[in-house]
């Protein structure tokens, strides 16, 4: 039997190279080891404040994106969270195991509670366990994300643990999956903030439905540090380092295989417009560009009824996985 990875994605904001290079791009590289569950979480999404017609496209999106990036479609499960009322049924029965200190503790609620003030409402603390009831629906053995989602991904298994204590043995404990490298790009406008789709100024991310024109600009116009070396360093040359991780990334050579390439050329390359890493932002920017436009071609050639159809097979396939974990816990628990 197949073993597992489950994974998901808020609709919400526009998915940028963050969300590609520290989750997605995981995905499609696991995708032939195992079998995969990949969900768009829109409950997750309305814990802050949405616009109803833009999040029912937004939701569309997200699945044509997976697709994009690579995912088969064929043998991926592939679903909305709303479709599948299992997740908000376990997510009810594993708050009554939840301690109220756990979720003070997330940091991820603290910051949006920070963003938010107008909206600290009862969802956006309780987010994490329904993530958790996400996870363990589907006896997941690997949870591929970015490394801000680690500590939801603990919780997940205090409460999978403390569950099969309490009552039965019905949860298998999962483990993040964190890569090394590019588990925390950072905004290209500021290297101490990581990345992200709900930064104030656009200059922070590069959307993956941006124009490769915009890309470029948004490179080209990317912080730098002192100095000219292109140097992984990222306590000294935080920018430059991000920058070189994305590039590494893109265009699958090592760091150390850029930093030999680009070693000692900034002074000597250094233009008026562009500055001393001149030569480095504008070879990354056309790697970014010929990204995107590769990504766009493959994103426009999913029509709408498509996704539509891979949505609803998957929310069949999903069901049934779902509702088989759940009549489980109900049967533990004394429900059933
Ligand atoms: P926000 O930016 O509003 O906090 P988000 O992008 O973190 O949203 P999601 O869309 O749910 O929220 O994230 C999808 C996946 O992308 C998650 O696995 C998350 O860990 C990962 N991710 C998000 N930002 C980054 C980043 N800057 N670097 C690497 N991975 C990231
Ligand atoms: N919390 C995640 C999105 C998410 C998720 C999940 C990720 C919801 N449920 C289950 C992995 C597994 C985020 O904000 N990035």
């Amino acid at each position: 039997m197949n073993k597992v990875i489950f994974s998901g994605v808020q609709p919400s904001g526009n998915l940028h190279l963050g969300n590609y290079l520290g989750a997605l791009k995981n995905w499609v590289a696991l995708q032939n080891e195992y079998q995969c569950v990949f969900c768009v979480v829109d409950y997750h999404a309305i814990t802050v404040k949405q616009e109803p017609k833009i999040l029912r496209e937004k939701i569309l999106e997200i699945a044509k994106l997976y697709l994009a990036a690579g995912i088969n479609p064929e043998t991926a499960v592939i679903f909305q969270q709303s479709r599948v009322s299992a997740h908000t049924e376990l997510a009810w029965i594993l708050n009554t195991i939840t301690k109220i200190a756990e979720l003070e503790r997330m940091t991820q609620f603290k910051d949006k509670a920070r963003e938010h003030k107008e909206n600290i409402n009862l969802g956006l603390f309780d987010y994490p366990v329904l993530m958790a009831a996400d996870i363990l629906l589907y006896d997941t053995d690997l949870v591929p994300v970015g490394d801000d989602q680690t500590q939801h991904v603990e919780l997940t298994r205090v409460l999978a643990r403390r569950f099969n204590q309490q009552f039965a043995e019905v949860f298998k404990i999962p483990e993040p999956y964190i890569q090394k490298q590019g588990a925390r790009i950072m905004g290209l406008d500021n290297p101490a903030k990581k990345m992200s789709k709900s930064a104030g100024s656009e200059l922070n991310y590069i959307a993956l439905l941006d124009k490769p024109e915009t890309a470029r600009k948004k490179i080209m116009k990317a912080v730098t540090d002192s100095g000219s070396d292109i140097k992984f360093d990222p306590k000294n040359k935080p920018a430059i380092s991000n920058l070189l991780i994305i590039y590494s990334l893109l265009a699958e050579a090592s760091v150390k295989e850029l930093e030999a390439r680009y070693n000692g050329r900034g002074p000597a390359y250094a233009s008026a417009t562009a500055g001393k890493y001149g030569e480095f932002k504008r070879d990354l920017a056309e790697v970014a560009a010929k990204f995107l436009e590769d990504f766009q071609q493959k994103y426009n050639s999913f029509d709408d009824k498509f996704i539509e159809d891979v949505l609803e097979k998957g929310k069949i396939r999903a069901e049934a996985i779902a509702e088989e974990t759940l009549k489980k816990v109900k049967k533990a628990v004394g429900l059933a």
